[in-house]
């Protein structure tokens, strides 16, 4: 790490100064295609580290329990605004942690243990916090699962519609974080409505598809929108629940004093920003062009024979079943990482290998439009995933090397958002 770009911290702490600096040079140098990554801006990143992380802030604005948020007030009402105008919501909270304790306070606010609660199941492309069995939210309420079809691996919105009315549960979650299509709002409101159910749209990789105009939106269909502000949405680390104004008290008694503690007021600055950010007739460019290189590069890899999970994608990420390569998931995005590819091994639905050597891996789009790569590259880049699948599947590390200097000749050409220039 250059100390002019973090003297003190290379001054007082130079050994974890030095990681830092790796990890610049390895979000430089690498082309990530996990599709929950990002790169923030230098201006989040400034909010997301100053002075207002000293300050305890229980609470909410104009009804704090300790003195001196003359300002923090302030940052925490700009959020809110924004995240309000953003979405077109009715009430905002910016103070969960991140999306799991979000979706926490979620049942907190609409459920005692053992009710029944309702979510996609977790290898189908669902989350864990939508009740899944090893999750908190699958063992203290009784979690039932929905998937996708067999063949098409689209969501079956009439098995839902069943499974919800014999099921009733307090809650459903749409969402997940492995959906490589559109999800019908509107045809889950319907089904939540007969069901009696409270409606909860967990949008957390779609936000900032969603804020661009890029995916329709839940707003006026879910009861409640839960979504970190890490993702598509470009901001720090840290999640927000959006909703109805009729729920408005029951979400934020949930999240404090019913979850948590002193919100972390520097996070809600870089999320303030974040969300300006997004309002800039800029993002709706950026929204746009995540959809557009994701689906150029499921193309490219439909050309070069690999298999999608639903045959493509509609919005940012991409399920890649790679059963038919003979390459387990695991063995595949290790030697991409070797060569300079991130991703992250997955399920695919009706995956028969299991969670933790699974037969997918799952890519996205949103870090590489940040740093302005466009449908032209996706070609190439399709063809250094299909290198590096038949280089792992013959262990030929040679070939792995020269994929990874070829990623990093392109990506040095395109430098990141908040990254120091090389
Ligand atoms: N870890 C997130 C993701 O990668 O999708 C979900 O919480």
């Amino acid at each position: 790490m250059s100390a002019s770009r973090h003297p003190a911290l290379s001054a007082t702490d130079p050994e974890l100064a030095s990681f830092v600096a790796a990890e610049e040079s390895l979000q430089a140098e690498t082309l990530r295609l996990i599709p929950s990554e990002n790169y923030v801006s230098a201006a989040v990143l400034e909010a997301s580290g100053t002075v207002l992380q000293n300050k305890y802030s229980e609470g909410y604005p104009g009804r704090r329990y300790y003195e001196g948020q003359q300002n923090i007030d302030r940052v925490e009402a700009l959020a809110v605004e924004r995240a309000k105008g953003l979405f077109g919501v009715d009430h905002a909270n910016v103070q969960p942690y991140s999306g799991s304790p979000a979706n926490l306070a979620v049942y907190l606010a609409f459920a005692k243990p053992g009710d029944t609660v309702m979510g996609m199941a977790l290898p189908m492309g669902g989350h864990l916090t939508h009740g899944w069995g090893v999750s908190a939210t699958g063992s203290w309420f009784r979690g039932v699962q929905y998937g996708v079809r067999p063949g098409t691996g689209l969501i079956d919105y009439d098995a839902v519609r069943d499974q919800a009315l014999a099921e009733r549960p307090k809650i459903i979650f749409c969402g997940g974080t492995a959906l490589p299509r559109t999800i019908d709002f509107a045809a889950f409101a319907s089904i939540a409505e007969e069901a009696g159910s409270v409606l909860v749209a967990d949008v957390a990789h779609i936000a900032g598809l969603i804020a661009g105009g890029a995916h329709p939106s839940p707003a006026g269909h879910v009861d409640v929108i839960s979504t970190t502000t890490h993702k598509t949405l470009r901001g720090p680390r840290g999640a927000m629940l959006m909703c109805r104004e009729e729920h408005a008290k029951a979400i934020d008694k949930a999240v404090f004093p019913g979850l948590q503690g002193g919100p972390h007021n520097q996070t809600t600055a870089g999320i303030a920003v974040a969300l300006h950010e997004a309002a800039q007739p800029a993002f709706v460019s950026y929204a746009h062009a995540v959809v557009a290189n994701a689906k150029a590069l499921a193309q490219a890899l439909l050309e070069r024979g690999f298999d999608l999970v639903s045959g493509g994608t509609d919005n940012h990420l991409i399920l890649i079943d790679l059963t038919g390569k003979d390459v387990p998931g695991k063995v595949a995005a290790k030697a991409l990482d070797r060569a300079g590819i991130v991703v992250n091994y997955n399920t695919v639905p009706f995956d028969p290998r299991k969670p933790f050597d699974p037969s997918g891996i799952r890519i996205g789009t949103p870090s590489l439009t940040s740093r302005g790569l466009s449908t032209e590259h996706m070609p190439q880049v399709a063809d250094w995933i299909s290198r590096s699948v038949d280089a792992a599947a013959k262990a030929d590390e040679s070939a792995l090397a020269v994929v990874r200097a070829e990623v990093t000749a392109l990506m040095s050409a395109f430098p990141a958002p908040g990254l120091p220039l090389s």
